[in-house]
């Protein structure tokens, strides 16, 4: 549906938002691709990035394979290296990418994400007092905390340290929204290995990915992940080209109902299959599934017991 190059939906808007942070801060220095194919292969989404051959993200469970060498990009560090190989040194990834993951208000199979990386070379930090690492991180979190200035103006937010395999140190943000802490973007010092690979051995790099839709919520008050998709007026109607931060007015809430199913498992199963099962027939009528209850009895059986929520947006 190309909703991050539509100018009057609010992934679009967003999207338009960040380009011009970019274009104004770093003097139009980044390069921006935002019609990339979303079908990649495995070496492009989990190789050239350096993730591990165990690594869970890797499994049919949390990833859309079309075939064993080819994936729906999971993320859009996928084009990463490619770009890098090709001399870019600053730029932005914008793309639909997709995974297999639980059901609730912030999670989505397809969501949007932006892939920011910025190369510098032994000039920029020689003449700092930084080793080269660290100057990378501070320019990092210089430029997101501006960008979070330039999006929200006062927000609460917070560093949270993390593990990603293609940066080091890796650092994830949040925000506080609808009385949780909500995860936006993850980002890091980019690992030596991928710059090498790529023919940049003496450089350093930072890289962030961040989720348009956990921004969009945030600036535009969007309750459900589930409205961005939405071709209702009532939800197109309220946005337009270049308005940041319009308060999305709900239409009217109609009552959830709620089903709990409870069954036996066994070791295979996984939730993220469950979640499958439940948005193939349920589609986007199902606003959250919530594990309520885990029993195991005397001779080792396990048992289930999930909330479905349905609530229809429209109806
Ligand atoms: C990544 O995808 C990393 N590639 C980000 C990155 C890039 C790190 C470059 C370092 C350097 P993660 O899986 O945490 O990380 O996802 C990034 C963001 O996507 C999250 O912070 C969140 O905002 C968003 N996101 C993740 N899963 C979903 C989902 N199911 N629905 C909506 N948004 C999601
Ligand atoms: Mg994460």
């Amino acid at each position: 549906m190309q909703l991050h190059n539509r100018d009057q939906h609010p992934i679009g808007i967003l999207k338009n938002a960040i380009y011009d942070y970019f274009d104004t801060n770093y003097l139009n220095k980044f390069d921006k691709f935002d019609n990339l194919f979303p079908v990649v292969s495995v070496k492009q989404n989990f190789d050239d990035v350096l993730v591990p051959a165990d690594h869970v993200s890797r499994s049919y469970n949390d990833t859309y394979y079309v075939d064993s060498q080819t994936v729906l990009r999971c993320h859009t560090s996928a084009h990463q290296a490619e770009l890098l190989r090709k001399g870019h040194s600053n730029f932005l990834v914008t793309g639909d990418v997709y995974r297999r993951d639980s059901i609730d208000s912030t999670h989505y199979p397809v969501f949007h994400q932006m892939e920011g990386v910025q190369v510098f070379s032994p000039d920029d930090w020689e003449g700092s007092r930084a080793d080269a690492n660290s100057y990378a991180a501070g320019y990092l979190k210089e430029c997101l905390e501006g960008l979070a200035l330039h999006l929200f103006g006062a927000v609460e937010m917070r560093w949270v340290d993390t593990y990603f395999p293609f940066t080091n140190p890796s650092f994830e943000l949040e925000i506080y929204f609808q009385e949780k802490w909500m995860e936006v973007l993850g980002c890091g010092v980019t690992e030596q290995k991928i710059l090498k690979r790529s023919g940049r051995k003496d450089n350093v790099a930072w890289a962030f990915g961040l989720g348009l839709e956990r921004l969009a919520m945030v600036l535009f008050d969007i309750p459900d992940i589930r409205l961005f998709w939405s071709t209702d007026e009532r939800f197109t109607s309220q946005f337009s080209k270049g308005q940041l931060g319009v308060k999305f007015k709900p239409f009217s809430k109609y009552p959830p109902c709620y089903k709990d199913m409870s069954f036996w498992i066994s070791d295979s199963f996984t939730e993220n299959n469950l979640c499958e099962v439940v948005r193939g027939i349920a589609g986007d009528l199902v606003e959250e599934v919530k594990l309520i209850g885990n029993f195991t009895n005397k001779k080792g059986m396990t048992s289930h017991c999930y909330r479905i929520a349905y609530r229809s947006m429209e109806r």
